[in-house]
This record gives structure tokens, C-alpha cells and sequence, in this order.
């Protein structure tokens, strides 16, 4: 099982993904995902010049090796882009092993430890009528937990918004939660954190006396708040009862989840923008969060989120991985097999790709009753059609970022 091809694909049906393409010498091909969402390119290049030529001869086989090669070998350690190239490598070699084992790869990870993946999607609206109805077209799809975005008074454009009615089912029509905007330069949105803490909790008690009191509901602050600021939404939150608020304060300083903790009791998850263990130590270690959100595509592949999750059952905390269109079929393939896998499983994102990137991925998992299945295809039960990729070339985008009414750069 030597490696003997190593392809960049970057294709963009309905928004840009990058596929790390490995074929062996005797034909076996393994993909994995190296999409980060506005710096796409920066991974291409990281892929193509320096890692894809280190790939050609070496032994497919050899996961662990392989990666602790790529994440010491290159000495300068951490970070997205790195990180993003080292999982495409994983997954890729993960995809392989099962196809050789003839094995679906949650069964390499030791078996199923549940029957499904409990899901969760994206409902939004400027406004509580489009709120409403954004809550039943995703509980007619199936979702049995659901995250809660909303406009806020006074704001223009805001994080999370769907652009449009939710997927109409018309391919032509782009499922458009997708943040990232086609264009030279990013776009900019506005932010007033104060109007953000006085509208939140009327918008989750409206959604409760709607809805009622057991469905598991989700919002995401983004980043976007100080950690008193993200103690005091928390606190005014608990009567709501959250399945988990997410991003509440930028985490980089691990220990701000601190002030938080000490004031709420609800449930946070943090880390879709970390990308090694490193990142998460003291917030696993001291308890500060009850879900790991990062994506496998981010966090260097199975095999390093695996050990993540191993460090965060120590502490009791849960998975929540990320699953956004910015993810794509592969890194959202590779999720379900490891969420299938370990013990303490969480919560799946799942905001569903658009028609054109299904025509592109071909995907064997299964979505019904609110859980999702990898399947049992052997390896990661997705298949990149080069040709139909080749259709879709890569269209510079960019994650928006937001100013204060005052003009300062704010988190987005
Ligand atoms: C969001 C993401 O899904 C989420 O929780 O935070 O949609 C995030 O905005 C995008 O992945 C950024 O590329
Ligand atoms: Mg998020």
C-alpha cells in the first residue's frame, strides 16, 4: 500500500472545499477534507509544495507515522492551516485503511457505541414570525435539536442569518446560511453587543412559550461577547434551558470561561476555531466547557480529534462537532464515523449541503428521525467525482467581519 498519486481538487458547486486525493499502487484511493472556510488557498499551497511531494512513495498504512511526521517534521507546530493539511492527510489514510480492510472506519475506531447521531440545524430569522417558521421547516426535516440565530433591532446585516428561505429543494436556489460571500473583499457587518444582551433572552423565551420546554435548543455567540458580557447572557439564559451556548467569548484565553462558569450553569461549548488539543487543555482540565465543537477538517484529522476526546471523557465533556456547509461531505463523513465511535458523543452539527456539492460528493450516510448514520461502506463512504467537481472552479470568498457603530473591528 504505497502511496503513488497525491491530488489538490479544489472545486466550488455551492461554495469553495478543498479534497486532498491520495491513490496507492494498487488503486486504492482515499480522500479527506482541507477546506478552511476564506484562506482555501493557503492550505492548496501548504498541500501542494509541501506536503503531497513528502506523500509520493510513502506507506499508506502508517497513520500514526505519518502524522507525527507531518506535525513534528515541519517543527513549526499548530495553527489552521497546518493543521487543515495534516487532517486531509488523515482522513485520507483513514479512507483507505477501511477500503483495504473492507470496513466502514467507525469500526476501526472500535465499533459503534450507539445507533445514531443526534443532530442539530440551523433555524433563523430576522424577526420571530421568520424565527417560527425557520423552527417548524426544521422540525419537518427531521431535526429533533435545534440552534436558535436571530436579527437584532438596530442591526443590519448579523452572524447567522440565512440570507433566504431555507432550502427550497430547487437546486438553482443556494441554501444560503452559508456566511462565506462569493468576492474580492470580505463584507462588513454590524455589531452592539448591549442591544445583542437585551434582545436574546426575549427571543428564547418567546421560542419556549411557542415550542414548549423539552426541545433541545442551541445558540452561538460567535465570539462576539467579553466574558462578563457572555456570564451575564448566560445567566439570563438559564431560565430557557439551553442545550448549549456556544463561542461566548473568544477562548484563546482559556481561562475567561472561568468568570463565566462561575456565574451560569448553562451549558457551553467552545473550539470550532481551535485546531489542536493544546488549544482546549485548561478549559478540559478545569471543567470550563461541556462540548468540544472543533471540526475533524480543523483539528488535524481522526486521529488527533480521537485523543481529544479520549483527554476531554477524562472530564466528562462531550462531543459537538462542527458541521457547517464550510465543512465538506468528507470532513462531515469523517465526524459521523468518529462520533459513532467514541463514548462520549454529544451532538452533531448538521446545516446540510446544497444540491450542487451532493452532485460532487457522493455520500452513503443516512439522515432520518433526527439521527445521522455514516453507513457501512468500507472507508469514509464518500466519492469525489473529479469530473463533475471539475465543473465548479474555486470563486474567492470571504467570511464577513464586523465594525461598531464607532467604526472599531469587531469579532464577526
Ligand atoms: C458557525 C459556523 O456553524 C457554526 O457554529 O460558527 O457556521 C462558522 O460561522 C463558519 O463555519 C465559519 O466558516
Ligand atoms: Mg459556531
Amino acid at each position: 500500500m504505497i502511496i503513488d498519486k497525491a491530488e489538490v481538487i479544489v472545486t466550488s458547486p455551492d461554495r469553495n472545499f478543498v479534497t486532498l486525493r491520495l491513490t496507492t499502487d494498487d488503486g486504492v484511493v482515499g480522500i479527506g477534507d482541507a477546506t478552511l472556510n476564506g484562506r482555501e488557498l493557503a492550505v492548496v499551497a501548504y498541500l501542494k509544495e509541501h506536503v503531497a511531494p513528502l506523500l509520493l512513495g510513502a506507506d499508506a498504512s502508517r497513520i500514526e507515522d505519518m502524522w507525527q511526521f507531518l506535525y513534528r517534521g515541519a517543527y513549526w507546530r499548530r495553527g489552521p492551516v497546518t493543521m487543515a493539511a495534516i487532517a486531509a492527510v488523515d482522513m485520507a489514510l483513514w479512507d483507505i485503511k477501511g477500503k483495504a480492510a473492507g470496513m466502514p472506519v467507525y469500526q476501526l475506531l472500535g465499533g459503534a457505541s450507539r445507533d445514531g447521531l443526534m443532530a442539530y440545524g440551523h433555524a433563523s430569522g430576522k424577526e420571530l414570525p421568520e424565527i417560527f417558521d425557520s423552527i417548524r421547516a426544521h422540525q419537518e426535516k427531521g431535526f429533533k435539536s435545534i440552534r436558535v440565530q436571530t436579527g437584532v433591532p438596530g442591526l443590519k446585516a448579523i452572524y447567522g442569518i440565512a440570507s433566504q428561505a431555507a432550502d427550497t429543494g430547487d437546486a438553482s436556489v443556494r441554501y444560503d446560511h452559508e456566511p462565506a460571500r462569493r468576492g474580492a473583499k470580505p463584507t462588513q457587518e454590524d455589531w452592539d453587543t448591549r442591544a445583542y444582551l437585551r434582545h436574546i433572552p426575549t427571543v428564547f423565551e418567546a421560542v419556549r412559550n411557542e415550542f414548549g420546554p423539552e426541545l433541545p435548543l442551541l445558540h452561538d455567540g460567535h465570539h462576539r461577547m467579553t466574558p462578563l458580557q457572555a456570564a451575564k447572557l448566560a445567566t439570563s439564559l438559564e431560565p430557557y434551558d439551553l442545550f448549549w451556548l456556544e463561542d461566548c467569548t473568544p477562548a484563546e484565553n482559556q481561562e475567561a470561561l472561568r468568570l463565566v462558569r462561575q456565574h451560569s450553569t448553562t451549558p457551553l461549548a467552545i473550539g470550532e476555531i481551535f485546531n489542536t488539543v493544546w488549544d482546549y487543555k485548561q478549559i478540559i482540565q478545569e471543567q470550563l466547557i461541556d462540548y468540544v465543537r472543533s471540526a475533524v477538517t480543523h483539528t488535524g484529522g481522526i486521529s488527533h480529534m480521537k485523543k481529544l476526546m479520549d483527554f476531554a471523557a477524562l472530564y466528562q465533556i462531550k462531543s459537538g462537532f462542527h458541521g457547517p456547509t464550510d465543512v465538506s461531505p468528507v470532513g462531515m463523513a469523517a465526524a459521523m464515523h468518529l462520533g459513532l465511535a467514541i463514548h462520549n458523543f454529544g451532538i452533531q452539527e448538521y446545516m446540510q449541503h446544497g444540491e450542487r456539492t451532493n452532485q460532487v460528493f457522493r455520500q452513503t450516510f443516512t439522515w432520518g428521525d433526527g439521527y445521522l448514520h455514516p453507513g457501512d461502506e468500507p472507508g469514509l463512504g464518500v466519492t469525489l467525482d473529479v469530473d463533475e467537481a471539475g465543473k465548479y472552479p474555486y470563486e474567492q470568498a470571504y467570511l464577513p467581519f464586523n465594525r461598531l457603530a464607532d467604526g472599531t473591528v469587531h469579532d464577526w
